[in-house]
């Protein structure tokens, strides 16, 4: 018998989410570890190239990191509900989560790196460009996966969460920049069971205290807050 898949991960990491959200979506068992990024345990490098999650394990001594690649293995292991069969559909669908992972690394940069109110604001607004422009081209319908959930939906779940969070450290709002397809969109996946799942039920305080904890403009910004 293959032994159960283990997710190595952090509560709050949105590549995590998308993996947890796959597995919840095709109902395959599995069980989670999570860890504390600013406390790795040693034993992470061995089963991670670049000591990041989420990674699992697939096997006794397989190791599978790359949140993408998690995803789609886990869809292909239970018969692809997440991901079209058509080539091109499923080249589109992949196309725009690498947009929306680029979207992702905006959010990392804010969380992270941007050290002062103006860079900050930049990365705010390079997102706010990223939103206008999947409003332009793509809309859901009634998912953006098409007419079922599917991998990209689980994508953009785990960045339209944290947008309510990110407008408190920049005058750029992220939320009054969302189009009403997106509001209605988020409306009605954000109560879906694998979403609400991938996170605490604390989560928009867990992760205002978690960005509170960073030497950045936002983490500045949010502890000033009082998280
Ligand atoms: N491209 C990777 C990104 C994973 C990633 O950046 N994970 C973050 C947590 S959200 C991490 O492990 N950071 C720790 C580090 O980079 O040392 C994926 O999709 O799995």
């Amino acid at each position: 018998m293959r032994t159960k898949f283990k997710i190595i991960g952090h509560r709050l990491c949105p590549y995590v989410q998308r993996v947890v959200i796959a597995m919840l979506e095709c109902g395959i068992p599995f069980d989670r570890v999570d860890i504390e990024l600013h406390d790795k345990p040693g034993w992470l490098e061995d089963v991670s190239p670049l000591g990041r999650v989420p990674v699992l394990q697939a096997g006794e001594d397989t190791w599978l990191f790359e949140s993408g690649s998690i995803a789609a293995f886990m869809d292909r292991q239970s018969g692809g509900r997440l991901m079209p069969d058509d080539p091109l559909a499923y080249a589109l669908q992949d196309a725009w989560m690498r947009f929306a992972d680029g979207m992702l690394s905006l959010v990392a940069r804010i969380i992270y790196r941007d050290p002062d109110a103006r860079s900050c604001d930049a990365s705010v607004q390079a997102l706010v460009r990223h939103l206008h422009e999947l409003e332009r081209r793509l809309w859901p319908d009634p998912y953006f996966s098409g007419s079922k959930f599917g991998l990209l939906d689980a994508v953009l779940a785990s960045l339209f969460r944290s947008l309510p969070v990110l407008d408190r450290v920049s005058k750029v709002k992220l939320t009054a920049n969302l189009s009403d397809r997106q509001r209605d969109w988020w409306h009605r996946v954000k109560d879906r069971r694998s979403v609400k799942e991938a996170v605490p039920a604390n989560y928009d305080a867990a992760y205002a205290a978690f960005i509170a904890a960073r030497n950045s403009h936002a983490g500045r910004i949010l502890k000033r807050q009082g998280h």
